[in-house]
């Protein structure tokens, strides 16, 4: 048992060199990973706002949503897929960081980054209908048809009641001994968790019921269909079009949100 503790505390520590020296802990994951690592095919590609500081985003009925953050910039908005257009926008107050941005219920959550707060609107009329107070900070958030999922920027995904708002309880997301840290985005796609790791060009599937690692997907070709011209940040923001079966991602101050699907793995 101690020699399993000792050899998880090395992984974690080379884990935390990596990631502090950002040179791309998903080369970390991906040699030690025993989960699939899936490659993309580009089915479409959507215009996007390059000033939307991406932090959030689903699709419902045949729109996408988004959250954009930093101070002073923050909103939520409504757009339309095809021509990027937005066709509904509220403003945050000056002091409050937009975060991840979820439906459930006829309802929009948002979170803020360090505030702990969050808002819940009417999802028609955008009209903010109760805040709701969290611990530490808030990142992604996604739902399936009964509970909340929340990140925090840690290996940690928490299920919340949407009635109470209270964590009921939390997932570990782990590969193999190894924690996955800066699990960001997230969305709901076939009952699988899928999040975006903070500065990394993947995205994780995670089991909302075990917090196991069940792939990866290398997201990595997507820069190289971006102009270069344009001053990108993170890949940030996953959607999913239930009824169509469609994955939309996009990152932050990205002009494209591109329509993928998996193809093969290794
Ligand atoms: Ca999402």
């Amino acid at each position: 048992m101690k020699k399993k503790i000792t050899i998880n505390l090395i992984l974690y520590a080379l884990l935390i060199i990596f990631c502090s020296a950002q040179c791309f802990a998903a080369d970390f994951y991906f040699k030690n990973t025993k989960a699939p690592i899936s490659t993309i095919n580009v089915i479409n590609i959507y215009p996007h706002d390059p000033e939307a500081f991406t932090q959030g985003l689903f699709y419902r009925n045949g729109f996408l949503y988004e959250s954009t953050g930093l101070l002073g910039t923050s909103t939520l908005r409504k757009v339309d897929l095809v021509t990027g257009n937005i066709l509904d926008k509220i403003k945050l107050s000056e002091n409050y960081f937009g975060e991840g941005i979820t439906y459930l219920n006829n309802k929009i959550y948002q979170l803020t980054w360090k505030n702990k707060r969050g808002f819940i609107y009417d999802f028609r009329t955008f009209k903010k209908t109760t805040e709701f107070n969290y611990d530490g900070e808030g990142w992604g958030i996604t739902a399936d048809d009964k509970y909340l999922y929340m990140s925090n920027g840690t290996a940690v995904i928490s299920c919340l009641d949407p009635k109470t708002l209270k964590i009921i309880r939390k997932i570990n997301v782990h590969d193999g001994q190894l924690p996955v840290i800066n699990i960001n985005e997230l969305e709901l796609i076939n009952g699988e968790i899928w999040a975006n790791v903070f500065m990394e060009s993947v995205l994780v599937r995670v089991s909302p019921i075990t917090g196991k690692v069940l792939g990866w997907v290398d997201l990595s070709p997507l820069y190289n269909k971006i102009p270069k011209y344009y001053s990108v940040d993170v890949l940030n923001g996953i959607a999913y079009d239930r009824s169509n079966n469609r994955i939309f991602v996009t990152g932050k101050y990205w002009p494209h949100i591109f329509e993928i699907k998996l193809a093969s793995q290794h």
